[in-house]
């Protein structure tokens, strides 16, 4: 994906563009799977929501958060795939693989994008407890999904 030059008389504050063309992959970790549905969900409604179609949207599922690296670079080499979403939860207080996983998944995600040149975006919560984990995907503090996913269409505008 080559970024295309915006001159300031082009450019939009929100960079939301025509998607209805666009396709993406979503990468779902199984682990924690009742927060990561309702990533998915989020993701999926806000995709739609702003005009991509359902048949351009493409899932993958993966045990666990770490494996969302791998995941996301089988849909990234896929030419017609522009953007990827990994989305997962990682629970600090459940884990001592915590860390390591947290910083596994932010290089490994970091590294497909350069290496395909296409957003790979970072959903991955990782909160303290399960409750913060369902406040942040679609509880009160809103569903991070629907960021994961605007994040991604605003990275196809850039
Ligand atoms: C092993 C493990 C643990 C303990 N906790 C989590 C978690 O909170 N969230 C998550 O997404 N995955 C977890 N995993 C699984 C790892 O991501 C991975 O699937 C395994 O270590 C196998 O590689």
């Amino acid at each position: 994906m080559a970024t295309s030059l915006k001159s300031l008389s082009q450019y939009s504050d929100k960079n939301i563009q025509d998607i209805s063309g666009k396709k993406f992959g979503i990468v779902v970790s199984e682990w924690n799977e009742q927060v990561t549905e309702s990533l998915f969900s989020g993701a999926v409604e806000t995709l739609l929501m702003h005009g991509a179609k359902k048949e351009n949207i493409f899932r993958k599922n993966v045990p666990g958060s770490f494996e969302l690296t791998l995941g996301a670079q089988w849909l990234a080499e896929l030419e017609e795939i522009d953007a990827v979403i990994c989305l997962g939860c990682v629970i600090q207080g459940e884990t001592r693989h915590f860390d390591f996983i947290c910083d596994a998944v932010a290089h490994g995600i970091t590294n497909v994008a350069l290496k395909f040149n296409k957003p790979i975006i970072f959903g991955v919560l990782t909160p303290n407890t399960l409750q913060q984990a369902l406040d942040r995907s679609g509880g009160k503090h809103g569903n991070k999904g629907d960021e994961a996913a605007i994040t991604a269409i605003k990275m196809l505008g850039f």
